[in-house]
């Protein structure tokens, strides 16, 4: 799916700004063909919850609705005009002037309809009904109860079965868009990277809505020169002395496509590129041919007051502070994030692990592995969740809208599944099926392992090209006790290391909760001292282990969380706090990660 952009042919306006908004109550129903009873204003791009100061619109359970008016200038009504959502979290109704034009379900991925038909002159009313509700059949994973008051309302609860609060509402950009009646409907490129000849052929697959005479297709490097052009919606570019793509270092072609009729062009729509190779070979993660080294982290979509909406203030300082730090990666933990945020990581030169927001796929929950070490372990979650739907559905949605970025080196399934578990095999392999045929540059696959899930319980490391783990040990278990943390920490790496030679292994996540300003001078848990000494002892056995091929941490800054007798104000892991100040261990991982290089450590 293409990001909405303005070119000769194409006119974005943003619908970004302040709307009316209510919570609805469902007592009584609303009547989209009015104007929303409310005055109560809520920003767009954001999460509702932190906006208005009330405990009630902050932990809602159930539906909101949002509104607006917008005008259509008369010189674009002969276009074909598209109402399009980067995303709206977890599944929107929306209406034009009353009547239904678009429904998606899915919190995370963008969606879009024509809404020409529906449109009348001067002011138009655009309704969005949000809801924010997710259960067994949803991704992420809620655990949904609802119980009728005296009243008779009914009263709905989402205890999230992950560690991050369930902000919801418009979170991204709203946008209409035009196209000319014809028009480019999808690009698809895929690079291929001939190393030793320094050169590239470029693949370029243009989808047409309408009727062109002609496709075409031009090759633009990054001062504007034509490298090549040829027509047709199936094309083959040949890049000579190719500038790669690489980490830190990013080079970005333009694909220029226009579609013509009688020798004019009539729409035109330019996507970046990057020229990258990415390989798996004998225990190593290859970015053009060199081995690749991750440093950086698990993130979230998370700032004061904006919740998850999009911030690109915070996107832009948050990929400033990794460049200081000498960190090159981040995953998109737990959910895609914005096409902004991709967008700026293809030029930054940032690689990126593209997560689902498949987390919470797990219903039963011990460290005591000896259990499940015990013959064929299962516990119900595969029984009980329905999710294989939506799974396959954001799957299809992810890869139809990141397929194009260089920044993304690889698709995370998911997270912390109950792959240790009966059943889960049968459940992911389909799923790593259809990534593997989706994706049209056969990128890698993984799901991120939880601490349960080790050597000898996980039942699904045969379908993954990284072995991804989190570990916590010295938080979750070992609490305090880092000596025996690093023993536990190397021989289960060596043992994964022994069991998939030619497997690379990472870290996705590990961290220890650590309260800013809070010093110990015994190096207690919750201190700055513990963090840093946690980190150290962990890049210490990292470094012993030759197919360790990356280290992101477990969190990039504090993040907020359900209620929770582990929580303080949210999950305190954070390197940075919530408003990106720094917090002692920062100082030691910038000079360990600027000390190693992003291609040929451990050569
Ligand atoms: C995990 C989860 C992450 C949590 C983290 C923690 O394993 O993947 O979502 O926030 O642990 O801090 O407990």
């Amino acid at each position: 799916m293409l990001y909405p952009i303005s070119t000769d042919s194409r006119v974005v306006m943003d619908l970004s700004g302040v709307w009316k908004f209510m919570i609805d109550d469902e007592v009584k129903e609303v009547d989209v063909n009015q104007p929303l009873p409310t005055g109560e204003p809520m920003a767009v791009p954001a999460s509702f919850n932190d906006q208005a100061v009330s405990a009630e619109i902050r932990q809602h359970s159930g539906y909101v609705w949002y509104e607006r008016e917008f005008t259509v200038a008369k010189a674009l009504r002969d276009e074909r005009l598209v109402l399009r959502f980067g995303s709206a979290t977890h599944e929107a109704w929306v209406y034009v002037n009353g009547k239904l034009v678009a429904q998606h379900k899915g919190g995370f991925t963008p969606f879009e309809a024509e809404i020409n038909e529906f449109l009348v002159p001067g002011a138009n009313r655009l309704t969005v009904r949000v809801s924010n509700l997710l259960d067994y059949t949803a991704l992420p994973v809620g655990n949904y109860s609802e119980k009728t008051d005296e009243n008779g309302k009914i009263i709905r609860k989402v205890d999230e079965n992950f560690d991050f609060f369930n902000y919801a509402g418009l979170h991204r950009p709203v946008k209409i868009y035009s196209t000319p009646v014809n028009y480019i409907e999808d690009i698809t490129i895929v690079p291929n990277v001939d190393l030793a000849a320094n050169k590239a052929e470029v693949q370029v697959s243009v989808k047409t809505g309408g009727n062109f005479d002609e496709v075409r297709v031009t090759i633009l490097d990054e001062q504007g020169i034509t490298i090549a052009q040829a027509s047709g919606t199936d094309v083959n570019a040949v890049i000579e002395n190719v500038h790669l793509w690489q980490p830190l270092n990013a080079y970005l072609y333009r694909a220029k496509v226009e579609g013509l009729n009688n020798g004019e062009v009539e729409d035109v729509y330019e996507e970046q590129f990057g020229v990258r190779k990415i390989e798996v070979k004998g225990g190593k993660f290859l970015i053009n041919g060199e081995p690749f080294y991750f440093k950086g982290f698990g993130k979230h979509e998370d700032t004061h007051v904006r919740g998850r909406g999009l911030d690109e203030v915070y996107n832009v300082h948050d990929i400033n502070l990794m460049k200081a730090m000498g960190a090159n990666s981040f995953r998109t933990s737990h959910y895609p994030y914005s096409e902004e945020m991709m967008r700026l990581c293809d030029r930054e030169g940032i690689v990126v692990i593209d997560e689902t927001p498949a987390v919470g796929l797990m219903l039963s929950f011990t460290f005591d592995v000896s259990i499940l070490e015990k013959g064929d372990f299962e516990d119900d979650t595969w029984e009980k969740l329905r999710t294989a739907e939506a799974h396959q559905q954001v799957i299809r949605e992810l890869i139809d809208r990141d397929k194009n970025h260089a920044c993304v080196v690889m698709w995370s399934i998911a997270n912390e599944a109950a792959t240790y578990s009966k059943g889960s095999y049968e459940y992911f392999e389909p799923l790593f099926n259809l990534a593997r045929e989706l994706d049209p540059q056969k990128r890698p696959c993984t799901y991120v392992g939880i601490m349960m899930a080790t050597p000898k319980t996980d039942k699904c490391t045969d379908l993954v090209d990284v072995i991804a783990l989190n570990r916590y040990y010295g938080w979750y278990v070992q609490h305090g006790d880092l000596k025996t943390a690093e023993e536990k920490t190397r021989e289960e790496l060596l043992e994964w290391q022994e069991k998939y030679p030619d497997k690379p292994i990472m870290y996705t996540e590990y961290g220890a909760d650590t309260v800013a300003g809070f010093h110990s001078a015994l190096g207690e848990p919750f201190s700055e001292e513990y963090q840093e000494d946690y980190y150290r002892m962990n890049s210490k056995v990292f470094d012993e282990i030759p197919n360790f091929v990356g280290e992101q941490l477990w969190n990039f800054a504090d993040f907020q969380t359900k209620f929770g007798i582990m929580r303080v104000q949210g999950n305190k892991k954070g390197i940075f706090t919530r408003a990106r100040e720094p917090k002692m261990v920062v100082r030691y991982l910038s000079e360990r990660w600027n000390g190693i290089p992003n291609l040929g450590y451990k050569k």
